[in-house]
């Protein structure tokens, strides 16, 4: 099983060129497919710079980052690419039409693979509403759609890749809570046998994960379920009652 979206890393420590100190130290944790590995903790604790090394935006020095079982250091980054999408913080649009903007990376979808996608991500309604549709324009950087529509196109986007591995970080933030929970629940359905990292800020969107890995100042200071954390980890109490 060479292309499963196995994703390990090996006592991963990572500091950003010319920095002095690094912002990962020793990280270690599987996510396989069917499951979902969470990851929490406080702003600037490293959780984005964690998901980055995955499709090699940066490289490492010190331990391995591998995906299904082949260190991504030696894999170029269209084949990683191919495997692994990555919904980024600040989901970025580019000027063009809302299909353009939803192949981008993946041409030979139909039309109907892109609705598909837009249903699952909460966006066909939006879409719809616009009287050119998939052909509607997107301004440079998306600034004439909403921060939660801006999300949800980026989302669809990833699934009409259909990769093995999902990494969402904080893609559910600009969400109110019924469009969250209606879309994490289509979201599951849909990536039931893909690799799923996900970066949350809302304890809700977390709390079924298989495992939450809680960082701290770039370490992983406790994982476990969330009943687990609940029970043996203050971090992640102070987190929940934030
Ligand atoms: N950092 C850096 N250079 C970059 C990006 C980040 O030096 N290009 C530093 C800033 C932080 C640390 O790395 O001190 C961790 O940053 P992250 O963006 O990984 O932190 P989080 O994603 O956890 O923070 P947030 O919750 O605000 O997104
Ligand atoms: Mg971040």
């Amino acid at each position: 099983a060479a292309l499963e979206g196995v994703v390990e890393y090996r006592n991963v420590t990572f500091a950003y060129p010319g920095a002095e100190s690094p912002v990962l130290s020793n990280i270690s944790f599987t996510a396989r497919p069917g499951e979902t590995v969470a990851i929490i903790g406080s702003t600037g604790a490293g959780k984005t710079s964690l998901l980055s090394l995955l499709p090699r935006l940066y490289d490492i020095a010190e331990g391995e980052v591998l995906l299904d079982g082949v260190p991504v250091s030696d894999l170029d980054r269209a084949e990683i690419t191919k495997r692994v999408a990555m919904v980024p913080q600040r989901p970025y649009l580019f000027s063009g039409t809302i299909e353009h903007n939803l192949r981008f990376g993946k041409t030979e979808a139909t039309d109907q693979e892109l609705w598909d996608a837009l249903q699952i991500a909460q966006g066909e309604d939006f879409v719809r509403a616009k009287k050119n549709g998939l052909n509607a324009r997107i301004a440079q950087g998306g600034t004439n759609v909403s921060g939660g529509q801006r999300q949800r196109l980026c989302i669809a986007r990833a699934l009409v890749t259909r990769p093995k591995v999902y990494l969402f970080d904080d893609s559910f933030s600009a969400l109110d809570v019924a469009t969250d929970a209606r879309l994490r629940a289509a979201l599951k359905r849909t990536t039931a046998d893909a690799t799923v990292i996900i970066v949350a800020q809302r304890i809700t969107t977390i709390t079924d994960a298989d495992q939450i890995l809680v960082l701290d100042n770039g370490r992983i200071v406790d994982r476990g379920t969330h009943e687990e954390l609940l029970e043996t980890s203050p971090t992640y109490q102070e987190i929940v009652e934030s």
